[in-house]
């Protein structure tokens, strides 16, 4: 990567600024988003900022105003869209649903970035053969199902204009979630490790190609009581050990 890095992440100042994620937070899935963000944090070994998409604080701003509709199974099936609004429309920032559990440094995935691109994802081709996800949620099939649910943004992009406020409170899901506003050009690929869907994605035995550094417990995670037996629920779990730990360290320390 080398030179062409110093534009596509620039200094400021000569101190590198940290690279942005935006993870779509469901009041319902807490422990999710909490776990989800310690496991990023902890790999890092460049500067990054987390910030939840929240959407009781997006209605309270006047941002987001969209009635909830009868297939949104997440509170950020929509205001994900808005990542490149919330990220002032300048350099790259990454949206990922709360769901996710990385098992690598996210510095590799944002390496991969090329300002060719609009947007890059994992290109899924997938069918679920499930018809109700997490608490009974109903489970909707269409194409590019799954590519936006981590999708690295180039917020600068003149094409990522499209995506103010009014646009995502007002379009349509297929619009948005298939990607209608950009050419299949303008969407780069990156590998599916990076968006492993649990129950769907396989590893190949030898191949560490193909070892998942993202976990997408994409049917629901170990923190519903229905999915604690899911593949990659060890992980979760261990992970969520890990977190509560570290959170209990903190707070004792606050308070000494
Ligand atoms: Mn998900």
């Amino acid at each position: 990567m080398g030179s062409c890095n110093g534009e596509i992440h620039p200094a400021v100042g000569g101190v590198e600024q940290p690279f942005r994620i935006f993870v779509g937070y469901d009041v319902r899935e807490d422990l999710a988003y909490e776990v989800c963000r310690y496991s990023i944090m902890k790999r890092s070994s460049i500067p990054v900022v987390v910030t939840p998409i929240k959407q009781a604080d997006l209605r309270k701003n006047g941002v987001y105003w969209r009635e909830r509709g009868r297939f949104e199974s997440t509170e950020f099936s929509f205001s994900r869209f808005l990542t490149p609004y919330l990220a002032n429309y300048e350099g790259w920032a990454m949206f990922v649903d709360c769901d996710f559990l990385y098992l690598a440094d996210i510095k590799e995935l944002r390496d991969l970035i090329d300002n060719k691109f609009a947007v890059m994802c994992v290109h899924h081709d997938y069918t679920p053969k499930e018809t109700t996800k997490m608490d009974g949620a109903v489970q909707t099939v269409y194409p590019r199902k799954n590519w936006s649910s981590m999708v690295l943004y180039n917020c600068g992009h003149p094409k990522n204009k499209v995506l103010t406020p009014e646009t995502v409170n007002t379009q349509t899901g297929a619009f948005l979630h298939r990607f209608q506003w950009l050419e299949d050009d303008e969407i780069g690929s990156v590998p599916f490790v990076w968006n492993f869907l649990e129950g769907h994605n396989k590893s190949v035995e030898g191949d560490l190609t193909t070892l998942p550094k993202a976990i997408h417990y994409t049917r629901g995670g170990p923190w519903f009581e229905a999915w604690k037996n899911c593949e990659f629920a060890d992980l979760w779990l261990k992970e969520m050990e890990d977190y509560k730990k570290e959170a209990k360290k903190k707070s004792e320390g606050n308070q000494a």
